[in-house]
């Protein structure tokens, strides 16, 4: 396989792209296609301040490393979740501690700004102990970390001023989100996924660079780049319903190169044609949260204040 640049030997063939290149011309190639996404999707300007949330796995890194490439002012931004299972367990072990070196590592590395919160630190308990408190003694912490990382990532992008905050969702995560939310017709979440989502009422811009590359496009990235970063997924990632809609996708793509990329870019098309927006629905106008002060579609407190205070109640 030769690459389609200058003939030498092709390192990643992109069936989907019909695309060829050697690991010069790959690393030329990624940065110049989020260039090109950043402009379509018009998710920022050259001045604009862009915190990229990082935890520390292949995507999130390889975000900040093309932004910074690409000239942008871009810091990070980690929250320690506190989720110290994995191989060793304990405090300074497990999946949070070992993606926070990673992050750290990264930074210092090249001279780059980051911003950590520890998620225990700050309110005094894990994603794993709040679950507990929250579910009654169940340990399914998704759904808490999930509001807490939207809660936080907002906050501190408000509070630190940045005009947008970045994420590293890929291809094959953002195809899986579509695809649970087809299956059901949740018509709320199809509104809200998009590459860009201008922030209003209090809420931060909200963009995804990478949501036009497959993953093994960005695992090839870090790769050849010799970027660092945590192998291992979230210990509760496992068995997780995204896990098995990815895998799905994929025996599709595995027939069809290029059905993942076509579904989420279809979706798309018709999602600036109007066909999920009628003119009168408008997003939703936010209330203000009299305890943080964030913006929540509930009159009263936000989920991430309702949480704690449930938590708090219980200790
Ligand atoms: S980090 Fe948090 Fe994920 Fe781990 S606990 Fe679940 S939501 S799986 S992206
Ligand atoms: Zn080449
Ligand atoms: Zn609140």
């Amino acid at each position: 396989m030769k690459c389609r640049a200058c003939g030498g030997k092709a390192v990643v063939n992109m069936r989907q792209h019909k695309l060829a290149l050697c690991k010069e011309h790959y690393l030329e190639w990624v940065p110049e296609q989020v260039a090109r996404f950043i402009k379509k999707y018009r998710m920022f300007g050259p001045d604009e301040k862009i915190l990229v949330a990082v935890s520390g796995g292949k995507d999130s890194l390889s975000l900040w490393d093309i932004l910074i490439r690409l000239g942008y002012n871009a810091d990070g931004l980690y929250l320690g979740l506190g989720i110290n299972e994995g191989p060793d367990g304990g405090a300074d072990s497990g999946y949070s501690a070992e993606s926070r070196r990673m992050v750290e590592q990264f930074a210092l590395g090249r001279g780059l700004k980051l911003h950590v919160v520890d998620i225990q630190q700050e309110y005094g308990h894990s994603i794993p102990a709040l679950s507990l408190m929250t579910h009654r003694g169940q340990n399914r912490p998704c759904s808490v970390c999930g509001v807490t990382k939207r809660h936080e990532m907002n906050r501190m992008a408000r509070e630190l001023g940045y005009d947008v905050l970045a994420t590293g969702h890929n291809l094959d995560d953002e195809a899986a989100v579509l695809f649970g939310n087809t299956l059901s017709w949740q018509k709320d979440f199809l509104l809200r996924q998009g590459p860009m989502l201008p922030g209003h009422d209090g809420l931060a811009r909200k963009v995804k660079p990478l949501c036009r590359f497959y993953e093994k496009e960005m695992a090839a990235y870090a790769l050849l780049r010799g970027i660092d970063y945590i192998y291992e997924e979230c210990p509760y990632s496992v068995g997780s319903t995204s896990i098995y809609y990815k895998e799905l996708l994929n025996q599709l793509e595995s027939e069809r190169p290029g059905a993942k990329l076509a579904f989420y870019l279809k979706y798309l098309e018709a999602r600036v044609s109007g066909l999920f927006i009628q003119p009168e629905e408008q997003p939703q106008a936010l209330h203000t949260c009299p305890v943080c002060g964030q913006p929540t579609q509930y009159e009263g407190k936000c989920s991430f204040c309702r949480m704690l205070e449930k938590a708090n109640s219980e200790t």
